[in-house]
């Protein structure tokens, strides 16, 4: 039975006869030379791979034979390695690789090379996913490099197996059965990763229980950290600012405090005692609650930089996150660039700003962080989010591939045009000592890890993103289209529609021009009555402004004005009407229910036929599903079916509540051509 255990890594033999006929002639034996872990891990994924897609198991020799793949890295392959060959590795770092088809003394083989032995194993998975797409291996040339050097998922899993937003099950980490136990998960957990070139894992939620940096608890840390080691992948911790306190029995977290600074100190020295390449920490201070800097009047840069003194020696880093949220009486949205802004180069070397890709909250389309175009003296780490908090959760099928392409193609302005946010983040605008991107997991022990099984295809793409943050979504998603359904034409044809076209009927259902933040408390349906009431704290916070004139959010120079937070450019373009790209339009503008939209419709007939393509979208999806009923084995056929169904249900919920809902203050018919709200 196809239960989506495997993920991407199925290895299912090759259909196209002639192919597999190719593929068997060309690869009779494989050679590896040198030993490591990593060459180890490389060489089982091989084996099993090659024996799985060619049906038949390929011996291992240990010399370079005609028709053959040799793994190597430059440092073995001595006469074998030409110039050119030499300079090009050069170009690669430590993490690329090199994967060629070479012709010589008689013999014919595919190479793969690297610097480094983790270089090989990446080269290896890519060689693998190379056979798994039916591709010509004869001429075989492909160079390739990791364009930001820390590429983590964080985890926002609780030591009592619960995890904050998580929609797939309870966490994978087994707590109470480490370190004792290291379970087939963790191995599969790092292969999935390494094959997409992910390098490190922050383990803990960022609201972080203070026991993780307990005896007891690194003890557990370092035996996930043994085993995800050979894949090429460090781990990271939450920490809570006040562990000194909760853990440590001191009388204060001051960071100005010797004694704190002290026990971090100590505590760095005692982590890396256990795991001598422990990644670092990651911080989520004064938000929403959580104890930091700010409570002993210090500010981030203080906190952080405590943190960064602690692991400096040790070469670790602290990802100190933008996301601050306060429930303050101005436009939330300005409150994280406002606290941040100020902090432009005073944070210490190894210290990362990560900010989130919108400055709200991971809603089904935001700006950019204006952040990413402010901070020329801070290196930043994207972050974005694969569990889908305000995107249906487990439930609704959204390929996020678009959503993490619109945000890294955004074009700040900060030094001029095409200074994209994918630019900053690789460290192309100003320079960068370090570059990074984190994304919040979607895993979890559902026997498939992601519940949805499409799903899947958001961690798959953040990896391959992180690994190049200009990749197409498009391309990518046919990539493991193909790895996960197989080659044939016609379902890859209707895979492809149905995940590319599934992020912008989203953002229709729930949000469409701009909208935003209209969910009810679990984030998961619609409430865009919910924060028109005065919130617990006695904020207001209605995000979508609605009234009898119009509706939207007027953060122009006249409104909240947090337009100014964008480069110049970008500023006037936001900042007036007509300029404003639509898709930000109530973003941006309160405007006028007679609005006149780029489609020449008013604005409320506009927002009824955006919201009725949101659901006929979710239908169009549906019926494309139906046709590659065949293509599909019929566990996975069902289980997407009547995931659809839900789905489809739940959009005409958003359609019919948001409208209904706006309806009382437009005081406008529903265009009587569009279904008729329920
Ligand atoms: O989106 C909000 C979530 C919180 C989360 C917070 C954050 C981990 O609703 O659950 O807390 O963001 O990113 O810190």
């Amino acid at each position: 039975a196809e239960d989506g255990y495997k993920l991407w890594l199925r290895y299912d033999r090759i259909q196209n006869k002639k192919t597999l006929s190719l593929y068997q002639d060309q690869l009779k034996q494989y050679t590896f030379m040198g030993s490591s872990a990593t060459i180890n891990a490389a060489k089982t994924e091989l084996r099993n791979g090659l024996s799985s897609l060619l049906g038949k198991k390929i011996p291992e020799t240990d010399a370079i034979k005609n028709n053959s793949i040799v793994v190597a890295p430059l440092s073995r392959l001595g006469a074998n390695a030409d110039k050119e060959l030499r300079a090009q590795l050069r170009q690669l770092g430590k993490e690329g690789f090199i994967i060629k088809n070479i012709t010589g003394g008689g013999k014919n083989y595919t190479l793969i090379t690297a610097n480094s032995d983790i270089g090989l194993l990446y080269g290896t998975f890519r060689f693998l996913q190379i056979l798994a797409s039916e591709t010509s291996i004869a001429r075989l040339s492909v160079s390739d490099f990791p364009r930001l050097q820390n590429r983590l998922l964080n985890h926002w899993d609780n030591p009592d197996g619960s995890i904050e937003r998580g929609y797939a099950g309870r966490s994978i980490f087994e707590w109470n059965t480490l370190p004792g136990k290291i379970s087939r998960r963790y191995i599969d957990y790092a292969r999935a990763n390494a094959s997409v070139g992910i390098n490190g894992t922050v383990l803990n939620n960022v609201n972080a229980n203070p026991n993780i940096l307990t005896p007891e608890y690194l003890v557990k840390v370092k035996a996930l950290a043994d085993a995800f080691r050979p894949y090429g992948i460090k781990v990271y911790v939450s920490v809570n600012f006040a562990a000194p306190i909760r853990i440590g029995k001191l009388a204060t977290a001051d960071p100005a405090d010797p004694a704190v600074k002290q026990w971090w100190k100590k505590k760095a020295d005692e982590i890396y005692q256990l795991i001598p390449d422990f990644g670092g920490f990651c911080v989520k201070a004064n938000s929403e609650g959580q104890p930091g800097p700010q409570d002993y009047g210090r500010s981030h840069t203080d906190g952080a930089n405590m943190l960064a003194e602690a692991l400096a020696p040790h070469r670790g880093i602290v990802m100190w996150r933008a996301f601050v949220y306060k429930n303050r009486e101005q436009d939330r949205i300005r409150e994280s660039y406002d606290e941040f802004h100020p902090t432009n180069g005073k944070f210490a070397s190894n210290v990362f700003l990560q900010v989130k890709n919108g400055p709200i909250d991971f809603q089904p389309r935001e700006p950019f962080h204006p952040l990413f175009g402010a901070m020329d003296k801070t290196p930043l780490m994207l972050e974005v989010q694969l569990t889908q908090e305000y995107l249906g959760f487990s439930t609704h099928l959204v390929y996020l591939g678009p959503l993490f392409e619109e945000c890294l193609q955004s074009d700040t302005y900060a030094k001029g045009q095409g200074t994209t946010v994918a630019k900053v983040i690789e460290g192309k605008v100003s320079p960068q000592k370090m570059t990074g991107i984190a994304g919040v997991a979607n895993i979890g022990d559902a026997r498939n890890w992601t519940a949805h099984p499409f799903a899947q295809a958001n961690w798959y793409a953040f990896g391959r993103m992180s690994w190049n943050p200009e990749l197409k979504a498009s391309g990518v998603i046919r990539e493991w289209n193909i790895l996960t359904f197989g080659n044939n034409k016609v379902l890859l044809d209707g895979l492809q529609q149905i995940t590319m076209q599934s992020r912008e009927a989203a953002v229709n259902y729930m949000g469409p021009l701009g909208l935003t933040m209209l969910m009810d408390i679990s984030h998961y349906r619609p409430a865009p009555w919910r924060r028109d009431k005065p919130a617990p704290t006695g904020t207001r916070e209605s995000f979508h402004r609605a009234d009898e004139k119009g509706i939207g959010f007027d953060r122009t120079a006249a409104g909240s004005d947090a337009v100014s937070q964008y480069a110049g450019a970008l500023k006037e373009r936001f900042n007036d009407i007509h300029t404003c790209p639509e898709k930000f339009l109530l973003w941006f503008h309160h405007a006028d229910w007679d609005y006149k939209t780029s489609s020449g419709k008013t604005l409320w007939n506009e927002l009824c036929y955006r919201y009725s393509a949101g659901v006929y979208t979710v239908r169009a999806m549906q019926n494309k599903w139906e046709t590659l009923k065949t293509l599909v084995d019929p566990e996975r056929f069902t289980l997407v079916k009547n995931l659809l169904t839900e789905q489809e249900k739940e959009a005409v919920i958003w359609r019919d509540a948001c409208l209904l809902y706006f309806q009382t203050f437009s005081k406008r018919p529903i265009p009587a051509e569009l279904e008729a709200p329920a």
